[in-house]
């Protein structure tokens, strides 16, 4: 390398201090740049879609320097990294908060306004980045925000798909799935960076050769593509660091099989390349039900072998040999999904590497930690050995060899035990002569750690799917009690809620330190802040309101309760369950008389939520949804009383605006079912009161807030069991007989449709057990109708909720992960006026 003039340090320094101001006029022209110079429109003439974009890019300028500064100063001081795994991250929409945690609101709103445009129609344009089905891919979001926030040294890794969670629309009551081809406008935030990438084998076959009398495995495989990055700065709040999500995306490997281009079909040969692409081109929609799909193993193989040879070169650029990765290294696997980063370790380590397996054993189960989130065995990964050996054989083979030693080490501990050693074994020897392997046995083996997501879930899994290792392993398994961030799910949308709780703490301490809520427990009382809190939870649900008239032409009026339901769709969360307590509401409603309608609590029930589209049961309770809203709302007999609304296409931008204006929400999935719930955290912020069981989350949520603050009800986890057992002798109550018999009589129309559906709850079914929490949620709602009426101590108890949720903050959640999991620190980059000398 011939070198040219040694760089100019000042002149390069003082460039940069020239071009990213926070003055208004600055702020213009840099937009104003980006629409003539990056979007080549003309300054003169380009629409909101336009200045949104030129906006965000604007913004990504400053998000590139915090993040240039951020990386080089992890490298400076050789920080220990942690790397947060996960195949879903759900972003949603990034402009409000980039503005809001770069601090540059006003002076971009003002901007804006000044050129003519208007910040609230930008944000609209933006798509939302819906890499992720629901909870668990919310939390990775909210964990990278905190990450940030809190100054750690952290990476996520996922992958970069050309298609989101798909759009739903509802025509004549049913779902359908549109795709959701979110990158159509390019997306501003992300910096491609084809420099960045690397090869990820599949197939093929492996050989043995001896090198200095060891055994040396050889991986001849069969098809490459290549994994190059996209990286998505995440910007924290009140810091000045930037850190990254790295996303990979599937492109045409090296040639290896020139073969294919000389046999005449070169057109062919081509377009065989081009299919690599797909594998990162479409996130599986079906949240907690595994299908042994290969494509999805590809995809889960492709993400983490990339992540695996970044971290490992990133290591090795600054380190010599591998006795320090286990300080310098922190993997997260965000459930079973990126497991396959076990094997390629050991692999990569062994093979790439030249160590032997003691050592490389030995680093691999020092670096990797793994959070369970479900207990439901639909959602439990097990590969068919058959497919890992055909699609990577050498991972398998260091499957075969981790179950080996696993299953010696078991005999040595437990002697003959062969019942409990094969219960135990990472391969499960199927009955129909397939083998499987159980990848949360082999995420459990590999790992220091083992959690669960909130306290209850923590404590379910020692006891049932992994007791076994539990047993042998107590020290393994901790508890990490999910959040969520204050910062997007209460400061950002909801600014009047905002302006009041700072107002009354007088700063914004708060929004980093969550548990400062609590100082608004002793206003809790005051008839003036109850006011206060009153009119700001009114502007909230005004704005909801308003949105849901917007995309379901119901209008609600504004004294009316707001009670809402949103999640994913699935028998366990029992949205049915909720339906059946609207329908003994509505046929209560019908027997009344004038002098007792007038005395019923106006409510307006909304329910939200993606079926998973091979997820029949689902679709049927969405249709029921519909059916049961259409009776409802075209009742001119009924009025103001009830109403019942389905909002299609529940997303994160759909959330952020209905939470801050909900009155009641509910989480009522069946003890022992739901992990943990997050959005019940995200309600409980916002003032919204709940209506719930002793499941995931709500546990710790009575304990924070007080169980006088919600309205509990429902069987309890130990019983579960026992009830089941029992249901076939269950004589449900008459109210709940009643109501089940006017879904089959055909009130709502479509009687066989729903017929799937009514069964599932009656004759033994139900092992969700509706029909045994039914009385108790009936009750549970009379109370929240009396509580309702007496506004004062409604507002006290919405005061107490948003008081008591300070612990559901996931900065709380991710400093119990990095003291107790990952041993990281914090490592803030020192702000500019310390940097210059
Ligand atoms: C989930 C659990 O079901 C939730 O209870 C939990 O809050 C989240 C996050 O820990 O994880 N597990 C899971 O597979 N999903 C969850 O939401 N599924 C989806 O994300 C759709």
């Amino acid at each position: 390398v011939v070198e040219s003039a040694p760089q100019n340090k000042t002149l390069l320094y003082n460039l940069m201090d020239t071009y990213i101001k926070n003055d208004v006029l600055s702020i213009e022209e840099s937009i104003v740049n980006h629409v003539e110079y990056t979007l080549a429109r003309s300054r003169y003439s380009f629409d909101n879609q336009e200045a949104y974009q030129a906006t965000a890019l604007s913004l990504r300028d400053r998000l590139i320097e915090s993040w240039n500064d951020t990386q080089q100063y992890f490298k400076d001081v050789d920080a220990k990294r942690v790397y947060y795994l996960s195949m879903e991250f759900l972003m949603g929409r990034s402009l409000l908060n980039a503005l809001n945690n770069l601090g540059v609101v006003d002076q971009y709103t003002e901007a804006l306004r000044e050129m003519g445009y208007q910040l609230e129609d930008l944000i609209q344009k933006e798509r939302d980045a819906a890499l992720g089905n629901g909870g668990l891919g919310r939390l990775a979001a909210c964990f990278l925000d905190s990450m940030a926030t809190l100054s750690l040294p952290a990476w996520g890794y996922g992958i970069r798909y050309q298609y989101g969670m798909f759009r739903q629309t509802i025509v004549d009551g049913f779902q359908h799935e549109q795709p959701d081809y979110w990158l159509n406008f390019g997306n501003p935030w992300e910096i491609e960076r084809l420099n960045v990438g690397y090869p990820v084998n599949f197939y093929g076959h492996v050989s043995v050769h001896e090198e200095e009398g060891r055994q040396v495995f050889r991986w001849n495989p069969g098809e490459s593509v290549a994994a190059i990055a996209y990286d998505n700065p995440i910007p924290g709040f009140q810091t000045n660091n930037t850190i990254n999500l790295r996303l990979w995306a599937a492109k045409p490997g090296q040639e290896f099989d020139l073969e294919a281009f000389n046999t005449g079909d070169y057109v062919q040969a081509i377009l065989s390349r081009q299919r690599a692409e797909t594998l990162s081109s479409v996130l599986y929609p079906d949240d907690r039900t595994y299908q042994g799909k290969e494509l999805r193993l590809k995809q889960q193989n492709f993400f983490v072998s990339a992540t695996i040879q970044d971290v490992v070169r990133r290591y090795k650029d600054t380190h010599d040999s591998f006795d320090q990765f286990p300080d310098k290294v922190a993997f997260q696997l965000n459930d079973t999904h990126p497991t396959i980063a076990v094997p390629e370790l050991m692999r990569v380590l062994m093979d790439e590497n030249k160590m032997g397996w003691t050592k490389a054993w030995d680093i691999t189960t020092k670096v990797f930690a793994f959070t369970n989130h479900t207990v439901l065995p639909e959602a439990l990964e097990k590969w068919p050995v058959s497919l890992l050996e055909k699609l990577l054989p050498r991972h398998m083979q260091i499957i075969f060899d981790i179950n080996w030693r696993f299953l010696q080490q078991l005999r040595a501990q437990l002697g003959d035990d062969w019942e409990r050693i094969g219960r135990m074994s990472i391969i499960e020897d199927g009955s129909g002569g397939e083998k499987y392997v159980r990848m949360a046995y082999l995420a459990v083996v590999a790992s220091h750690t083992v959690n669960g997501v909130a306290a209850i879930h923590s404590d379910i899994i020692k006891e049932t799917i992994f007791k076994d290792f539990a047993d042998l392993w107590p020290g393994k398994f901790q508890n990490k009690t999910n959040g969520v961030t204050p910062r997007r799910w209460l400061a950002f949308c909801n600014p009047p809620l905002r302006k009041l709780i700072t107002d009354t703490l007088g700063n914004e301490h708060w929004i980093n330190h969550l548990d400062s809520l609590q100082g608004l427990r002793q206003y809790a009382d005051d008839p003036e802040f109850q006011q206060k809190w009153a009119d700001v939870k009114g502007i909230a649900k005004a704005k909801a309101l308003a949105h849901i008239r917007e995309i379901t032409g119901v209008q609600i009026s504004d004294h009316v309760m707001l009670d809402i339901q949103v999640k994913r769709i699935h028998e366990y969360k029992r949205q049915l369950l909720n339906v059946l307590g609207i329908i003994w509401r509505y046929d209560q409603i019908k027997k009344m008389t004038p002098d007792q309608r007038a005395q019923v609590v106006p409510r307006a029930c909304v329910i939200g939520g993606k079926a998973a589209p091979g997820y029949e049961m689902a679709k049927r309770i969405i249709k029921l949804i519909s059916a049961v809203g259409n009776k409802i709302n075209s009742d001119p007999d009924i009025g103001d009383l009830l109403k019942l609304v389905f909002v299609p296409d529940y997303n994160v931008s759909l959330a952020e605006v209905i939470i801050p204006g909900c009155e009641l929400s509910q989480h009522i999935s069946t003890a022992g079912t739901e992990a943990s719930g997050t959005s019940n955290m995200k309600f409980a912020m916002n003032g919204s009161l709940i209506i719930g069981t002793m499941d995931g989350a709500n546990v710790e949520i009575a304990e924070e807030i007080g169980e006088d603050n919600m309205f509990i009800f429902g069987v309890r986890a130990p019983e579960v069991a026992r009830l089941r057992q029992e249901r076939r002798n269950f004589k449900p109550d008459s109210r709940f007989e009643h109501v089940v018999g006017l879904i089959r009589k055909g009130v709502f129309g479509w009687a066989d449709f729903f017929e799937p559906l009514v069964d599932s709850v009656t004759s033994g079914g139900d092992y969700y057990l509706l029909a045994n929490d039914f009385p108790s949620y009936i009750d549970a709602q009379a109370k929240v109708d009396e509580v309702y009426k007496d506004k004062a101590r409604w507002t006290r108890m919405s005061i107490m909720s948003t008081a008591g949720s300070g612990m559901f903050s996931s900065d709380r959640t991710i400093q119990q992960y990095a003291e107790q999991i990952w041993r990281v620190e914090p490592c803030q980059v020192p702000a500019a006026e310390d940097e210059q000398d």
